[in-house]
């Protein structure tokens, strides 16, 4: 297949390019590169040593032989472009990564929010409305994100998306299937809940063929791909916007920086490992809707984790204090989390969990670039109200 790759320099976009190109298909990223631009806004780094989407093309031919083409472009401001583009690269499959996926980043200021909304929607629909104008019939595979349902304990398990509900008409109770309601806890995942009924309407209204992929937090760095040479190697992010809490209490585990749990840590959360991810998008990708169908929407995640468990657990294996700290976000201090994702497993999906190799992986890559690591931009600093901001410590 020719498969797009929006967003494919990023996290879970560059190991998705490497995975797909391996099997053979051609593929080509699409990406503004904006988030290595954040990284300049906000003074951090990668913790591993990323080359420029250039060189790591250049890296790739070389060990695989297969050609990763890049194409410089901003969905959410460059409409005719897109539209052109796909025209002319007439794509079979589209993976859209290309939205801002930090939600303490879209919580930092008016103008982050600003940012982050005008972004992600703006990336989303551009790209439907280029679908529907130019006739291209790709199948589209949007990451979204488990955090779209919110974390309320009704004690019964997420379903996939959609809910069965019985109404009250004046001809007595009547069935009907709605989107699960969304719930969501940050500006960042208030935009995939948007993005929901986005993709509802174009699949109903012009029978674009869609899955939206409903993904929990994704852990690890390293795949089978990335392994392959120094220089492919993933983005890793630490600080206390873009790290996300797996990989940040590994990290801070490495450098013997007290773990960051937030609150009472009883936030309970689905988990992904990279590796899996990047199977689930493969997954997804052989398994399209046709033209007509509802979007299908896949719960991509493999198990379901308390933040307390975690910091203690890797304290446990890696050695490590950890910290209760004012938690600088508005959520429930605890909550339990059953989450169905039958789908991906009768597809095929062997799910990763959280052994201990995989977690001394990380712990290991840490060592290895500690010295990249700035322990100031470790704190999570962004509040999600101004009173939780007054209360925020800065270096536990
Ligand atoms: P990332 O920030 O590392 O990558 C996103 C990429 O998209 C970046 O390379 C960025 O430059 C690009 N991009 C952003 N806006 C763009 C625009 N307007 N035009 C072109 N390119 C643009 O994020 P990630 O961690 O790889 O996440 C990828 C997707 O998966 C996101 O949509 C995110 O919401 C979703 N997701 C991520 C996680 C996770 O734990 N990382 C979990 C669930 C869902
Ligand atoms: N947390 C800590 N300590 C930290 C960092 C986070 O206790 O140092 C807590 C947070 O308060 C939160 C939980 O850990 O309760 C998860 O935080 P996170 O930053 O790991 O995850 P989140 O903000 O939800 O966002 C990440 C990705 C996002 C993706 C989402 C999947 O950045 O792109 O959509 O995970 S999910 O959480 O399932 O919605």
């Amino acid at each position: 297949m020719r498969i797009a790759i929006l967003g494919g320099d990023g996290f879970v976009g560059w190991p998705t390019c490497l995975h797909l190109s391996a099997q053979g298909h051609e593929v080509h990223i699409v990406d503004n590169l904006s988030r290595r631009w954040i990284d300049t806004e906000l003074g951090v780094q990668s913790l591993t040593p990323m080359d420029s989407i250039q060189e790591r093309c250049r890296i790739w031919k070389e060990v695989s032989g297969e050609t990763l083409h890049f194409h410089l472009l901003d969905l959410a401001k460059e409409y005719e472009r897109l539209k052109g583009w796909l025209v002319e690269h007439k794509p079979d499959a589209i993976i859209h990564f290309a939205e801002q996926r930090a939600a303490p980043y879209s919580m930092k200021t008016d103008r982050h929010k600003v940012y982050t909304v005008n972004n992600n929607v703006s990336a989303t629909h551009n790209l439907l409305a280029a679908l529907v104008e130019s006739g291209i019939d790709a199948h589209l595979v949007h990451l979204g994100t488990m955090g779209v349902y919110g974390y309320s304990s009704v004690g019964a398990p997420i379903p996939e998306g959609y809910l069965d509900i019985e109404i009250d008409t004046p001809n007595g109770k009547k069935e009907q299937e709605i989107l699960y309601p969304t719930r969501p806890g940050s500006v960042y995942h208030m935009t995939k809940s948007l993005d929901q009924i986005l993709f509802q309407f174009y699949a109903q209204n012009d029978g674009l063929r869609i899955t939206d992929l409903h993904q929990g937090i994704v852990w690890g760095t390293h795949t089978d791909q990335t392994r392959r040479h120094e220089q492919l190697i993933n983005r890793f992010d630490y600080d206390g916007d873009y790290g996300t809490v797996l990989n940040r209490f590994l990290i801070q585990a490495a450098i013997d920086y007290p773990l960051t749990v937030h609150g009472t840590g009883g936030q309970t959360r689905a988990f992904i490992h990279i590796q899996d991810s990047v199977r689930c998008i493969e997954l997804a990708l052989e398994d399209a809707p046709e033209a007509g169908d509802r979007v299908k929407i896949f719960n991509q995640m493999t198990e379901t984790h308390r933040v307390r468990d975690l910091a203690e657990m890797v304290a446990k294996l890696a050695g490590g204090r950890v910290a209760y700290l004012p938690n600088p976000r508005k959520e429930a201090a605890e909550n339990d989390l059953i989450v169905k994702n039958d789908q991906f497993l009768s597809l095929g999906l062997d799910p990763t969990t959280l052994a201990e190799g995989l977690l001394s992986e990380v712990v290991d890559v840490a060592r290895k670039y500690a010295h990249r690591i700035d322990r100031s931009r470790v704190p999570a600093i962004s509040a999600w109200t101004k009173d939780l901001g007054s209360r925020v410590e800065r270096d536990p």
